[in-house]
């Protein structure tokens, strides 16, 4: 079903513990590609002839799917980006710079991803407002009596990760959105590590803004999803002038297009976009609660091997997490042991993960973090397990 599964790497059968980073394809996916190449390859939404209508049917279908799997109320509040930094530039340049003032606060979390503080910090920049950062403590759990402190008639904006890509830790969206409304503030919830993992509804979550990428839901790579809140997004001005985005250009003047396609400049990634439909069919099919089911217990049986190894220090080890661990090697730099690895087959991310402000506060300059999905098995674990001795033995 994953054909890269299969594969060897040095001549070892693959173990692929870096899902957090990327998901593998399934066949499915691969296939809707091919089959828009060799079938209706054409651009959509202009076009008066059968591919291009094939073409555009396909590609709103897509549209549809992310809006039910998401919980969003209408289609057109799904825009359709380059993954979760696209969705987060966007937000922080349009929204930002028709809404935000000199002297208004944008509250982010010590967690974030890079993807969710630079783009914030340039449109604060531009504008004169201010950055605040809610603190953590050692195991990467929100201070959240420091974020009520921290909330005040200047906030305009708190964007926060849903569940950090550094550690696996789950935010309390739910709790953040409501005191960030009972002062006015608009919510963005960067949904990338979590839209795979969790049931998103954002109707119920009441967010202004949720992003996330396509790639990590074992999409194509190239396919970002922005959901806003529609009267927001028609307040919103364009992000990107061009075609498809436009109701009438003359010298003097143009008219927007109306929602979704003010923020679609250009022809879209339209063959991605077709076979994202398919991944979120998978998640469909297999259905959401029992590949939760099946991460969970590859994170409980891998958490307690991991704890049987002396050395070994895992940051975020928390009960309110996904199927990511993160850990530390004392004496061991992460970089060294991610080499021995992939020596044996196994991929696993190491490094400060696009989160450095992370790593400055938890005082480490990165760790090694693996990473399961669906596809994963215990078999897996265990030769991880075995790799991960035989790489320490060699590295004292
Ligand atoms: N995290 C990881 O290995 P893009 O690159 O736009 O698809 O996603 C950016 C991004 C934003 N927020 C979070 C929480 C993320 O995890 C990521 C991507 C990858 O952890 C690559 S650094």
């Amino acid at each position: 079903m994953f054909p890269i599964l299969s594969r060897k790497v040095k001549g070892k059968d693959l173990v692929y513990f870096d899902n957090a980073a990327t998901a593998q394809k399934p066949q499915q996916v691969i296939d809707a590609l091919t089959s828009y190449y060799t079938g209706y390859n054409a651009n959509i939404h202009r076009g008066l002839h059968t591919l291009a209508d094939e073409a555009t049917a396909a590609f709103e279908a897509t549209r549809q799917a992310v809006c039910a799997f998401i919980g969003a109320a209408y289609p057109e509040e799904i825009i359709f980006t380059k993954g979760t930094t696209e969705s987060i530039n966007l937000v922080a340049q349009s929204w930002g710079s028709a809404f935000l003032k000199e002297g208004d606060e944008i509250i982010i979390s010590s967690l974030e991803h890079h993807a969710n503080i630079v783009p914030w910090q340039m449109i604060a920049e531009t504008k004169g407002a201010k950055l605040r950062v809610i603190p953590i403590d050692d195991n990467g759990v929100l201070d959240m009596q420091a974020y009520k402190n921290m909330l005040n008639s200047k906030t305009k904006m708190v964007a926060v990760v849903h569940v950090s890509n550094a550690l696996g830790v789950i935010n309390p969206v739910e709790e953040i959105i409501h005191l960030a409304h009972a002062q006015g503030a608009h919510v963005l919830i960067d949904g990338a590590q979590s839209s795979v993992h969790l049931d998103i509804d954002v109707q119920s979550l009441d967010c202004e803004f949720f992003v996330f990428s396509g790639h990590k839901v074992y999409g194509p790579t190239g396919t970002g999803i922005l959901y806003g809140k529609k009267s927001l997004l028609e307040a919103m001005p364009p992000y990107q002038g061009g075609g498809e985005m436009i109701k009438e250009v003359t010298f003097e003047k143009t008219t927007y297009n109306e929602l979704p396609f003010k923020f679609e400049a250009g022809t879209p990634n339209i063959a991605d976009f077709i076979a994202l439909k398919s991944a979120i069919d998978f998640i469909k099919d297999t259905g959401k609660d029992s590949i939760r089911a099946h991460e969970n217990m590859l994170l409980g049986y891998a958490t307690e091997k991991l704890r049987a190894f002396k050395d070994v220090r895992i940051i975020g080890d928390v009960f309110e997490k996904v199927s990511v661990i993160s850990f530390v090697v004392e004496g061991v730099h992460p970089q060294d042991l991610a080499i021995l690895l992939d020596n044996q087959g196994i991929a696993v991310r190491t490094g400060h993960h696009c989160a450095q402000p992370l790593m400055q506060r938890l005082c480490i300059v990165g760790t090694t973090r693996i990473s399961f999905a669906a596809y994963n098995t215990i078999q897996e674990i265990d030769a991880f397990m075995e790799a991960l001795k035989k790489s320490l033995n060699m590295l004292r």
